[in-house]
């Protein structure tokens, strides 16, 4: 993208050729040609030069941080402090934007302000190089100080920023220097042909072509160091093979989903890869198997520590349960059903004893990221997990590996902490986690909902029979009772349901209609077990989850 360097058009095309350039380089009669035609030019390459520098900067602060540990990389340092720090209205709605896509157009926001801050300093740098040094010092600085601030970090998640800092002031003096000869004749009001014929080497021409050739040594070092640095990092980020015992008492397989029978319907058991993910993180973190533990420690009899290996020795059991975030809207694509394998978190609380005071369990990631779950509710009888594997593999890392909490009921981000290290019995008075501060709810029960998976929105259909499918979820009053679709505001007709895999988990359903010629509206609901329907007031995400009934439309005939 910034690399992909389109030729400059028009007078000061590059490299200058015949008459035009011949009178820019003469310096007296066509004196104010001379700022109009080379002076666009010498900018755009001390920009360009800037840019380069620290390109080739980031690139090596980028394999450095691969050497030693992704996470202080100098992007994802930046980019992660800008999610922290972005206010929850913006978050939601950038989410609601873009997706899953929020990560990559975060990143490439931050790398926009870069490469003009980079831009800036080669400029700078051509009139006097300390200026230039000074905002690479300052462009450093900022994910510097993130790196060593960060929960976990220790003062070597400066080096990164050091090698980005030293490689990027090298290229800049480089470039600077190579530049140096054509900025000096431009300056000389010596006739052009004079200093081409005496002293060729230091003329414009060849001179500029030398800084071309720099530049393009620069460009060239930028991308052997970047992609190096991807390359270690995709090999250290490998996934580590565990061996994962089977459950104690093993589930049977689950039932033939209603996605066999009807194309568009969501798997029953949605494969890892295609799992959603959410969460704070621009990259994965890398757990050591060896040294990860797990402590529970806080308002309890006796503070416990389990290794992986404490945790695999244990009575395993598997539990279907279907994972939602809070920030899902009505329809969307945050939920999923999978097989979780782990131990029942009763279990390892008891083992340390949890006390009389402690009214939330606070659990802290490998990064020291913090979620609040209500204890009560984790510890009344539902399901809690500890889990380590998830539809018969070990935990994927983008899922938390190589443990993290499951709990059904209970949107994830109160509920769900991938890479969980620990957890404190403690008090929502005494303490907060990373939601809490951002004004999210403390008790988030999953919201009913029902979902359409086919036919999609505006999409055109042939009049006759329609397959209306999807998924509907009701962890919560009796689990999913029956599914209903709406026609064009009509009456609520029942749907057919797919297998019941029980209350945490979501079920498939379908609706065979009848499509006359025409623009329709389909709406879709679930009522639980209790009987009750699902709500048709509308809600926003934040604070405690989206609410109201989806409707689409669609053509037919
Ligand atoms: N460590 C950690 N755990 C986390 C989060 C996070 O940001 N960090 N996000 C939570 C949220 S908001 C949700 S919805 C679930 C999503 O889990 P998944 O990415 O495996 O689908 O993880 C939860 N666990
Ligand atoms: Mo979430």
């Amino acid at each position: 993208m910034v690399l992909g360097q389109r030729p400059v058009r028009g007078p000061s095309s590059w490299p200058p050729r015949g008459r035009a350039w011949a009178a820019s380089q003469s310096g007296h009669s066509v004196r104010g040609e001379v700022r109009s035609e080379r002076l666009p030019v010498n900018r755009l390459l001390a920009a360009l030069s800037g840019v380069l520098a620290t390109l080739a900067g980031v690139a090596a602060g980028h394999l450095a941080a691969a050497l030693l540990d992704p996470a202080t990389s100098p992007v994802l340092a930046v980019g992660s402090q800008v999610i922290d720090l972005t206010p929850t209205p913006v978050k939601e709605w950038a989410i609601s934007q873009f997706g899953t896509r929020d990560k990559p157009i975060l990143i490439g926001s931050v790398l926009v302000g870069v490469v003009l801050l980079a831009a800036v300093a080669g400029l700078l740098a051509r009139r006097r190089f300390a200026y230039g040094a000074a905002v690479f010092v300052l462009l450093v600085a900022v994910p510097a100080v993130i790196a060593v601030t960060r929960p976990t970090a220790g003062v070597s998640a400066v080096a990164p920023s050091l090698v980005a800092l030293v490689v990027g002031l090298a290229a800049l003096a480089w470039l600077v220097r190579a530049a140096a000869p054509a900025a000096v004749g431009g300056r000389v009001g010596a006739p052009a042909e004079d200093r081409v014929e005496d002293r060729p080497g230091e003329a414009g021409g060849p001179s500029r072509r030398g800084l071309l050739v720099a530049m393009g040594v620069v460009a060239g070092a930028a991308a052997v160091l970047g992609g190096a640095g991807r390359w270690v990092a995709s090999y250290r980020t490998r996934a580590v093979a565990i061996d994962l015992p089977a459950a104690a008492k093993p589930l049977p397989p689950l039932p033939e989903g209603l996605e066999e029978r009807f194309a568009g319907i969501t798997p029953l058991q949605v494969a890892n890869s295609d799992f959603y993910r959410v969460d704070t993180r621009l990259d994965v973190p890398i757990v050591d198997v060896e040294e990860w533990t797990l402590t529970i420690d806080g308002d309890v009899e006796e503070e416990v520590t389990f290794t992986l290996d404490d945790i695999l020795a244990m009575d395993l059991v598997e539990k279907d349960i279907t994972l939602t975030c809070v920030s899902n809207s009505v329809g969307g694509e945050f939920v999923g059903g999978a097989r979780w394998l782990g131990v029942p978190l009763n279990e390892l609380l008891d083992r340390a004893g949890v006390g009389t005071r402690a009214d939330q369990i606070l659990s802290t990631d490998v990064d020291g990221m913090t979620i609040s779950t209500p204890l009560a509710l984790a510890t009344d009888g539902r399901d809690a997990l500890l889990a380590v594997g998830m539809n018969g593999e070990q935990l994927p890392r983008e899922h938390g590996f190589p443990a993290r909490m499951v709990i059904p009921g209970l949107y994830g981000f109160i509920s769900a902490t991938k890479w969980v290290t620990r957890m404190t019995l403690t008090t929502y008075d005494a303490e907060t986690a990373y939601w809490t501060d951002r004004d999210w709810a403390t008790e988030a029960p999953i919201k009913p909902s029902s979902r359409i998976d086919t036919p999609r929105a505006l999409a055109p259909l042939d009049v006759g029979e329609v397959v209306v499918g999807g998924v509907a979820w009701a962890q919560q009053n009796g689990g999913v009772g029956t599914v209903q679709v709406r026609i064009d505001g009509g009456p609520w007709q029942d749907a057919e349901l797919g297998p019941d895999v029980g209350n945490d988990y979501w079920r498939q359903w379908f609706y065979r209609w009848d499509a006359a010629s025409g623009q329709h509206r389909i709406a879709s609901r679930v009522v639980d077990g209790d009987g009750g329907p699902q709500s048709p007031a509308r809600a926003n995400p934040f604070p405690e989850g989206s609410s109201g009934i989806q409707e689409l439309i669609v053509t037919v005939g």
